[in-house]
């Protein structure tokens, strides 16, 4: 998965990635792929003892302002969510700066779908379709309403997806503050939610220096501030939700892996995320809700309390499936 950061300059992006990184060195014009921090995977690696171990990764951008630059926005489309920090330890004015970004969002947004609009009108009858559902969301632009809002059905949504338009792409809005922040975020939040988006207050800076104490410390210290969790597993687990992520497990001596998937996937969709030939030869999936192997470490144990489920091609893959594809080719 990954994430394009975005804001203004000097909203600190830069800060956010570095503590996202865990380093005040790191190099924000390279891509940066982070560990899905995840205690089932922890616990099962203890168990296991794999030679390897593959936690799920989301991969961050720092991607300076105005997001329509054609670097920029390059970055911007190959990403599955965009967050967008904006500075609350210096200025604040939070409503005015996040208005702001979107419409550069927008913007891009609109002179992509024209380009397209244009070739259609002189192409065949066909594609009306196409251009029509463009038609709508130009108009929707226009009116100053990002595309995430308007509603859309599957199809339109598969007719869209080439284009990667960034105003339909999840959002989530990062308040950067130094504790609390210098303006309040009430409203800033309302009206991130009336825009479809997810909303969060991290402080960077602080998060940063937190990353030269000793890892067993820096809970209390966060604590001390208020925040339930590092700013990290924050974006990292809001990014899951809003990108309406769960994972599944493979595990055994050789590897323990969590596989992010969408929520409501097929067992099927699940063994064609590790190997097609697993999907093509599929027979059954073998499930172990994880919560079960915590209590019951054994699947000789659990074999016998018959609480191993064996499952078709329908099953709906639940977040913490342990899963073993049973397949032939
Ligand atoms: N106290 C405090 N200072 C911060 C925080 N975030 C950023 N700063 C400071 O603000 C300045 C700008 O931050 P950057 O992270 O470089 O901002 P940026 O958004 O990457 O800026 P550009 O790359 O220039 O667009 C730096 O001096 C940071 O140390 C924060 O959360 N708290
Ligand atoms: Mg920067």
């Amino acid at each position: 998965m990954k994430i394009a950061l975005t804001g203004q300059s000097g909203c600190g992006r830069s800060t956010l990635y570095r503590a996202l990184a865990g380093s005040s060195s790191a190099d924000t014009a390279k891509p940066l792929t982070v560990h899905v921090p995840d205690s089932r995977i922890d616990f099962l690696t203890e168990h296991w003892n794999p030679k390897s171990v593959v936690n799920a990764t989301v991969t961050f951008f720092d991607v300076p302002s105005p997001a329509f630059s054609p670097r920029n926005m390059g970055r911007i489309k190959e990403s599955s969510a965009v967050a967008l920090v904006l500075d609350n330890y210096a200025l604040g004015n939070m409503e005015e700066t996040f208005l702001q970004s979107e419409s550069e969002l927008m913007i891009s947004d609109l002179a992509i779908m024209e380009k397209r609009v244009a070739r259609l009108t002189k192409e065949s009858k066909a594609k009306q379709a196409e251009a029509q559902l463009l038609l709508r969301a130009m108009e929707s632009i226009e009116n100053e309403i990002p595309l995430r809002l308007i509603e859309l059905t599957e199809q339109e949504l598969d007719l869209l997806s080439p284009f990667s338009l960034a105003s339909l792409k999840p959002l989530l809005v990062i308040s950067n503050r130094a504790g609390e922040g210098v303006s309040d975020e009430t409203a800033i939040a309302e009206l991130v939610k009336m825009h479809g988006g997810a909303f969060l207050g991290i402080d960077s800076g602080f998060e940063l220096e937190l990353c030269d104490f000793p890892e067993e410390d820096r809970g209390e210290f966060l604590e001390s501030m208020g925040f339930t969790a590092s700013g990290k597993a924050r974006v990292l687990s809001e990014a899951y939700s809003l990108l309406d992520l769960i994972s599944f497990i493979t595990m055994g001596r050789d590897e323990v892996r969590a596989w992010p998937i969408k929520r409501g996937s097929s067992a099927l969709e699940a063994a064609g995320t590790i190997h097609s030939d697993l999907a093509r030869g599929f027979i059954r999936a073998q499930v172990i809700p994880y919560d079960l192997f915590r209590e019951t470490p054994s699947e000789v144990e659990l074999r016998k309390t018959g609480s191993i489920g064996l499952h078709g091609k329908e099953y709906v893959v639940q977040d913490g499936d342990i899963l073993e594809i049973k397949f032939s080719v």
